[in-house]
């Protein structure tokens, strides 16, 4: 991956060496410990009685360098600075890993002056600071490590290798030249038309840029759902069995089922991995006019879930009225299919004609009772998530904090452009600036000390 050239100023740097169990919960058959920083090489040595050659894995004797007590056997591995994960010094044993181990170790290391225990995503600060990593990446990082489905993994991998950071990086260095022109432009003495001669290069590449941005933002809805799974909601009346639908896709009691109407209140939430697709699927309080406070709270929040879902399930009984129908506040312009529960009270040939009735919306007869249609339901959602998240381009954006920082870029290249066009020189560089401190933010290259400890801090310690 390419390293970032310039060092990132105004970061907290400090000297301490740290360290921190790299991998998952204790007891397991390994556990890593990392160490990074100045003293990473002393404490290696101090530990194993040498220093092994760079990257190359050797087999050791630990021992606590007070007592020369032997703590374990382990796999030792040594990275020396600049070619590290951190940029730093660092080292890595990989012990047994038992709880035990881990303190005895953990100890032995807390002996040496300067060293201490990792914060939560400190390894990957130390390698942002050190121009290792830019911050879409780390962002990538940190998604890569929460994916829960195959088409997360595939996001966060492609921008773990850069596919937004690259492409902000380029951007950023055209900028720069547009911004060189324009310069040259407001330097030129005030005779001839030279300056037009630079001014309209520099113009047609900002009118350029902003068109690429626009396309790259208009990834975005789709990449930022990606992280956070499409939501669809099961609306309807009270009683027509839209928590047992919930229950019985989830193949577990989450929600409660009652023949008490308005058993559901709060929005209950289920996760599910939908042929790789993320998908979350919300129980809601049914929807009638009720005077009881705690009810009418619960419909009030099943509303607002439902008009911000990507997909409403609108579920109603063989027994429902005509005017139970899904209200169009609720669904403000989402995708709603139609979908009548309980078909097991009824004939097959009554769910036949059902089936049949031509409706303006995606139509399911179903029993969450029996499981019957259940099975042709999932089959429809895999495919309105693949059809979602799969047009021919991986998404370029994946998060909020990236689309602003894009937005604010296109903003700028557009007011460049309007302005340039009544030859107002001074304001496009002005504007060109802005545009690339913008995009400057989005790689993490200035000015990005606010945004740093909440991108870090999805991080666990040891990361
Ligand atoms: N016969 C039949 N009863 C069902 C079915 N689904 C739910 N029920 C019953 O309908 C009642 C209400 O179910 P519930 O899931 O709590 O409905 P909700 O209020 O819409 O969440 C309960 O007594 C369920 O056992 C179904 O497919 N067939
Ligand atoms: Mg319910």
């Amino acid at each position: 991956m390419a390293a970032l050239s310039l060092p990132i100023k105004g970061v907290g740097q400090t000297d301490d060496t740290i360290f921190a169990l790299s991998s998952g919960a204790l007891p397991s058959a390994v556990a890593v410990v990392r160490i990074s920083g100045p003293r990473a090489g002393e404490a290696l040595r101090a530990l194993i009685g040498r220093l092994p050659e760079a990257r190359k894995a050797v087999l050791a004797r630990v021992r606590d360098p007070e007592t020369a007590e032997s703590l374990d056997q382990a796999l030792a591995l040594w990275f020396p600075s600049p070619a590290s994960e951190t940029g730093e010094d660092m080292a890595e044993v990989q012990l047994h890993g038992g709880r035990a181990v881990v303190a005895a170790v953990f100890s032995a290391l807390r002996k040496f002056e300067g060293m201490r225990l990792a914060e939560p995503g400190e390894f990957t600060r130390r390698a942002f600071e050190h121009g290792r990593l830019d911050l879409t990446r780390i962002e990538a990082l940190a998604d890569l490590i929460y994916a829960d489905t195959e088409a997360q993994r595939q996001q966060a991998f492609r921008h773990m290798q850069g596919l937004l950071g690259d492409r902000a990086e380029r951007w950023r260095q055209t900028l720069i030249e547009a911004m060189a022109l324009v310069e040259a432009a407001i330097d030129f003495p005030d005779e001839g038309d030279v300056p037009a001669d630079l001014l309209q290069p520099a113009l047609n590449i900002a009118a350029r840029l902003c068109h690429e941005i626009e396309e790259t933002l208009a990834t975005s809805v789709r990449g930022e759902r990606l992280r956070d799974g499409l939501t669809v909601a099961i609306a309807g009346p009270p009683n027509v069995g839209k928590s047992s639908l919930l229950n019985r896709i989830a193949q577990r009691e989450a929600a409660i089922v009652s023949p008490a109407p308005g058993t559901t209140r709060d929005v209950i939430e289920v996760h599910l991995d939908l042929e790789g697709f993320p998908l979350t699927l919300l129980d809601t309080a049914g929807i009638r006019d009720s005077s009881e406070p705690v009810e009418q709270e619960g419909i009030r929040r099943a509303r607002t879930r439902a008009a911000r879902a990507d997909l409403v399930l609108w579920v109603t009984d063989p027994s429902s009225r005509m005017g139970e129908q899904a209200s169009s506040d609720l669904i403000n312009g989402n995708a709603l299919w139609l979908i009548t529960n309980k078909c097991d009270v009824l004939s097959e040939a009554a769910v036949e004609s059902l089936r049949n009735r031509t409706a303006a919306h995606p139509y399911f007869a179903i029993s969450a009772k029996t499981g019957a249609g259940v099975e042709h339901l999932l089959d429809a959602l895999a495919n309105f998530a693949r059809l979602y998240f799969k047009p021919s381009e991986p998404a370029l954006v994946t998060r909020e904090r990236q689309r602003q920082m894009l937005q604010v870029t296109e903003g700028a290249l557009r007011r460049a452009v309007g302005e340039g066009a009544r030859g107002r020189e001074e304001v496009v560089a002005e504007e060109l600036r802005a545009a690339s401190q913008a995009l400057g933010r989005l790689v993490g290259r200035v000015d990005v000390e606010d945004v740093l400890d909440a991108i870090f801090g999805d991080f666990c310690i040891g990361k």
